[in-house]
Parts: C-alpha cells; structure tokens; sequence
C-alpha cells in the first residue's frame, strides 16, 4: 500500500509517528462515519454504494490531507477531534477525485493505491456513484457539530472546501488538465509555465492549501498567521506536484501503487517536461526552502511542518 511506501530517508521517528497516528485517526473515523446506522434525516444506506464508498476511501492512502489539517491546527490549539472531522472531510474529496480520474472517461486506470480502481472492481456507474457520494458527505462531516460547536466556522469550512474543490479549484483544473492533453482540439493546451502552474495549483494545488487554511479557520487564526498557513499551504501545494510529476518520470508502477508514465503516454505538460529533471529537482529543493520560511511565525511549533515540507518533496510513493 502506498501508505507504507512513502518513507524518506530524511523523515525522522517523530515525523513518521505524527503521519501514521493522523492515518490511523483518519482511518477510525471514516469508518465510524461510513458505517451502517444512518444520521437523521438519512432513509437507508444502500449496501452496494456503502461498500463501494468504503473500497475508495478506507484501507490506504498516506492521508497527507488530514496530516496537514490536524497538524496546522495544532498550531492554534485546536482539539484534535475538530480537526480530524474537517481532515476527514477533506480526505473523502481527495478520493472522490481519485475515483472519477481513474475512469475511463478521465485517465482510465486500473489500478489505484494498489488495488483495482473502482470502476474494475465494481462497475462505472457504481465507481461514478461513490464519487458522487464521498464528495457529498464531505459536506455533511463539515456540517456537523463535532467538526465545530460555532456554525460560523462551520459555513467558512463548506465554503473554502467548496471553492477548493469546484470550478475554480480542482474541477477547474481537471478540465484544463484534459484540455492540456489536446483532447479538445490543439488550442486549448497548456503552453508554457505560467499555464503549468496555474492548471496544477487548481488541479492539486488548491485542496492542499485549503487543508492548511482550514487549520487555520478552525482555530480562529489572526490574519497574519491564517495568511501564512496559506502561503505554506501554497508552496508546498506546488511541491507536492513536482514531485509528483518526477515520480511519474522515475517512479515504478510497484511502488506508486498506480501506473507510472503516464503524463507522457498523455501528452501532459508538466514543469518536469519544461524544466527537465534537473531543473525541476532545483525547483523542488527552493520551495522546500521557502515553505520553511513561511513557517517563521510559529517558530518552533512549526518543526513537523518543515518535516512534512521535506517528506513532500523527497517521497517515493
Ligand atoms: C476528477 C474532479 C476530478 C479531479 C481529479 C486531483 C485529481 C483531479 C486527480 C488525481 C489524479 C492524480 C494522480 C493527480 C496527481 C496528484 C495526486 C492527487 C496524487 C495522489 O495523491 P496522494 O499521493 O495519494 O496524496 P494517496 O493515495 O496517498 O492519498
């Protein structure tokens, strides 16, 4: 699984601890939510979709999302409860975009956290269903009390992950994803850089940041340091996709848990592509530099931010 493979050689004991205690969290309670007894308002949860539900969101995953969420809020003293609710929450979008990429209608791929996709292992009106169904009870989990007892937070929460996540954030930059593949004829490829950059800080970008941000809306943040979570959600937001395009270059499909290769195979304009391996490396190593910087508000409360920073940049899988 994809969880035990994303060891670095630079992670330290504690980094590791704080990563797998946030995973297991996370893990417990997506299981509790996901389970059979239905919140009010719910009639039933038909067996299928629960277990297909169940498939894309339980049982892998490094669950870097929620790591992020629970550990920017630590930095504002924000139970760690409240923060596993909205982690979660972010976690069950993370999957629901992992379901529908893998389709065939998007990347068309058979194997996912090392397992079967889920329009193979069930079919793809179930696989389309699931996506549909982790992203909506995302917003059920923010809405919930336990994530937080002020509704106010709670609007701030649905909203951020909202825009995080829609035709502004993730979906937005799926579609200029397709449309960077030439899918919708030659003019509407990424181009140059700045294109890159921008498709990629909605595409992956933009729900890494807000895992940050929401950190910091649960804990009522000053402005200053919300908008230094932000800008620490950012870089390392940009990090993250770095790296991720040198490990579709130099990765192998056993260790990734998914297939390798594949922005060649598609066309995709990647920095890799524009930067070369070398030149995206050097970038890599400066964004790592600059989200430690960003951090210098919280002084040494932010150690293990600088170690997820170094985590993201040197993970294998
Ligand atoms: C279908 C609306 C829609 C969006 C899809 C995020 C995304 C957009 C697709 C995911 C496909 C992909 C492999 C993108 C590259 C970056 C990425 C999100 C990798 C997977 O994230 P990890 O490494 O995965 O955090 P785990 O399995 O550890 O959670």
């Amino acid at each position: 699984m994809s969880r035990t493979a994303a060891k670095t050689d630079t992670q330290d004991a504690s980094f590791a601890a704080r990563l797998n205690a946030a995973a297991n969290d996370t893990e417990h309670l997506l299981d509790r939510l996901l389970g059979k007894s239905l919140p009010e308002g719910e009639i039933a949860r038909p067996q299928r979709i629960l277990e297909a539900m169940r498939y894309t969101s339980l049982g892998g995953g490094k669950r870097l999302r929620p790591f992020l969420t629970i550990e920017t809020a630590a930095l504002f003293g924000v139970p760690r409860e409240r923060a596993l609710m909205a982690g979660a929450a972010i976690e069950l979008v993370h999957c629901y975009s992992l379901v529908h990429d893998d389709l065939p209608a998007m990347d068309n791929d058979d194997l996912r956290r090392g397992r079967p996709t889920a329009h193979k292992q069930f079919d793809e009106a179930t696989a389309i269903l699931a996506g549909d169904g982790l992203l909506t009870f995302a917003f059920d989990v923010l809405g919930r009390p336990e994530t937080h007892p002020d509704a106010a937070v709670r609007i701030a929460l649905v909203t951020g992950l909202a825009r995080a996540a829609g035709i502004g954030g993730m979906v937005g930059g799926q579609m200029l994803d397709l449309a960077a593949e030439g899918r919708f004829g030659k003019n509407d490829k990424a181009q140059g850089e700045q294109d890159v950059l921008t498709l990629q800080a909605m595409k992956t970008g933009a729900i890494l940041k807000f895992c940050c941000v929401a950190g910091a809306i649960l804990g009522n943040a000053p402005k200053a340091k919300h908008e230094a979570a932000s800008r620490y959600g950012q870089v390392i937001g940009q990090a993250f996709q770095i790296a991720d395009d040198l490990l579709d270059v130099e990765g192998d499909t056993a260790t990734l848990g998914k297939a390798a290769g594949k922005d060649a195979a598609h066309g995709k304009a990647t920095l890799v592509d524009l930067l070369g391996v070398a030149g995206a490396r050097a970038r890599l190593t400066q964004l790592v530099k600059d989200a430690e910087s960003t951090l210098a508000p919280f002084g040494a409360d932010a150690a293990i931010l600088k170690d997820a920073a170094r985590f993201i940049a040197e993970r294998r899988a």
